[in-house]
């Protein structure tokens, strides 16, 4: 069955969304690289190399489904923060951004009975529920132990193991 121009367009909007999601990582990446804290740096790094993917898993299917990709621009993301917990609470309300996007395409799939793509989008719901429990536990680290040089040091030290 082909995939309907309505869909093709959501998933073209949201492989935006997942470039958009890689390049706030990776300017979160650089934030933390020059502040010192390379542990956060490499985490960041890692999640910047996943957004790349989910953005090429939804490419992939697209190809699959024999549609039209458009390779989108990337916005330029926000360079400077606060500190560690504004960076982790940042991402933490990105991700449930995200987690809405995801909903809405599910819904989407579903009003056009389009089978397919709610079999496949299945992966990015479990996905999402996963990115958004990594940041909030960095989050409430953060909170409990206290964002101060202490604590922000020795969540860096865990976080260069991801
Ligand atoms: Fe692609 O999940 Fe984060 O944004």
């Amino acid at each position: 069955m082909k995939i309907s121009d309505s869909i093709v367009k959501a998933i073209n909007e949201q492989i935006k969304a997942e470039y958009d999601s890689a390049y706030i990582y990776l300017a979160m990446s650089a934030y933390f690289e020059d502040q010192g804290l390379k542990g956060m740096a490499h985490w960041m790094k890692k999640q910047y190399a996943e957004e790349v993917e989910h953005a090429e898993k939804f490419v992939n299917y697209l190809y699959e489904r024999g549609a039209r990709v458009i390779i989108p621009e990337i916005a330029k993301p926000k360079d400077d923060y606060n500190d560690a917990l504004d960076v982790f609470q940042t991402a933490y309300k990105h991700e449930q951004y995200v987690t809405s996007r995801i909903y809405n395409l599910v819904e989407q799939a579903v009003n056009e009975k389009d089978y397919a793509t709610q079999s496949f989008l299945k992966w990015y719901v479990d996905e999402q529920m996963e990115e958004e429990d990594n940041t909030s536990s960095i989050v409430n680290q953060l909170e409990f132990l206290g964002n101060d040089k202490h604590s922000v040091y020795m969540i860096d030290r865990e976080l260069a193991s991801r």
